[in-house]
């Protein structure tokens, strides 16, 4: 027998901040998102052997401190072999006494993403195919916009979405009335007509008791495919009321710091649907693991942002539900992917696929 071939050890590590703009900005029931605050993550391997990852940093003033976290990490790792299991081991120990949540978790992740990039391109293979998968078109839905806007807008941006060859759109919730969010709803629905399918996000705006009750408006108007975030993202006691109370399936994810919170969530009973964010879980090695405990729970698992690496993920989760389609980091890069008849594949290359615009990188440098 020959010897296995070895990996290439991890050389050096780069972040850079970019401030990308957004098609449509996006206002939530929790604060806008005006432009795509984006750290962009290069991983050399000493092959030379390149994997790429971006993390998303909600706000322009989180991308210096996320950068700096991510140049730490990187002193941690370089000369380790291209093994993210490993990589996640050793940080993971170095920081167990600071804490492995939010922004050093999301570090983690950008590391973790790239990393599994540049072993999928050293092997050849895409993402999906290395992980034992194989790309395939992913439902997914256009939450490219529908924020907290005026009836008129909501109806011309929600056909809009829908003409970009979508199924299904995600509207943003959480006015102060209760009874202009129920406008919305119907003007949004009335705009796609009866057969799209429509979420709804309340982005952690309510207390609980306002969730039940707004909850229950929305299951007497019917048609609402789920509720996402009512309450505050870890009040998983909360949820847990909110879902036993409603009809409509209660989801959220996109919060959960790690397999390990979202196994905390998910034996509170929780939610009916769960939508990891590849940034939050961990990155490549921390959805495997969300996977597996989604399928053990017999929960949907759908994705939150990052539709470039999510679309290799949900290729090989076994109760994969629906993709979040956002074009976000589109502007710096090379090849964006294409949604297809209200589907995302993963590209079939070597990789996730992700390559920058190197002269949109500098445009937008932060
Ligand atoms: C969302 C997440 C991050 C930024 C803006 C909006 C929203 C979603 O919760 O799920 O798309
Ligand atoms: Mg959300």
């Amino acid at each position: 027998m020959s010897a296995p071939a070895a990996v290439p050890a991890i050389r050096a590590i780069r972040a850079r901040p970019v401030l990308a703009p957004m098609r449509r900005p996006l206002r939530t029931g929790s604060g806008a998102v005006e432009r795509a605050a984006l750290v962009l993550i290069d991983l050399e391997a000493d092959d030379g052997t390149v994997g790429r990852s971006y993390l998303f940093a909600i706000g322009p003033h989180n991308l210096e401190p996320m950068v700096a976290f991510v140049d730490a990490m990187a002193a941690m790792v370089v000369g380790l072999p291209l093994a993210p299991f490993d990589v996640e081991r050793t940080l993971r120990a170095r920081y167990a006494l600071l804490g492995v949540h939010n922004v050093v978790l999301m570090a983690m992740a950008g590391i973790d993403m790239a990393a599994w990039d540049a072993l999928a391109i050293h092997r050849g293979l895409p993402l999906a195919r290395l992980l034992g998968g194989t790309p395939r078109p992913i439902r997914a839905y256009n939450s490219n916009g529908l924020g907290l806007m005026p009836p008129a807008e909501l109806a011309r941006e929600a056909e809009a979405l829908l003409a970009e060859g979508f199924g299904a759109v995600k509207l943003r919730l959480g006015r102060p009335d209760a009874r202009a969010d129920l406008e919305a709803v119907r003007v949004v629905r009335r705009a796609i007509g009866p057969d799209a399918t429509l979420m709804c996000d309340f982005n952690q705006s309510l207390t609980v008791n306002d969730a039940i009750l707004r909850g229950r408006m929305i299951d007497d108007e019917g048609g609402m495919a789920w509720i996402e975030e009512p309450v505050r993202a870890d009040d998983f006691a909360g949820t847990a009321r909110i879902a036993r109370e409603l009809r409509t399936p209660v989801q959220i994810g996109e919060n959960f710091m790690g397999p390990e919170q979202m196994a905390q969530a998910l034996a509170a009973g929780c939610c009916d649907y769960v939508m990891p964010d590849a940034e939050r879980i961990g990155g490549v090695t921390g959805w495997m693991r969300a996977a597996a405990l989604a399928q053990a729970a017999g929960l949907e698992m759908s994705s939150h942002l990052f539709p470039e690496v999510s679309a290799h993920l949900l290729a090989v989760t076994p109760t994969a539900h629906w993709l979040e389609y956002v074009d976000w980091a589109a502007p710096v890069l090379a090849d964006p992917i294409a949604p297809r008849g209200g589907h995302v594949a993963a590209p079939d290359v070597p990789g996730t696929g992700l390559v920058w615009d190197e002269d949109a990188v500098r445009r937008y440098a932060a």
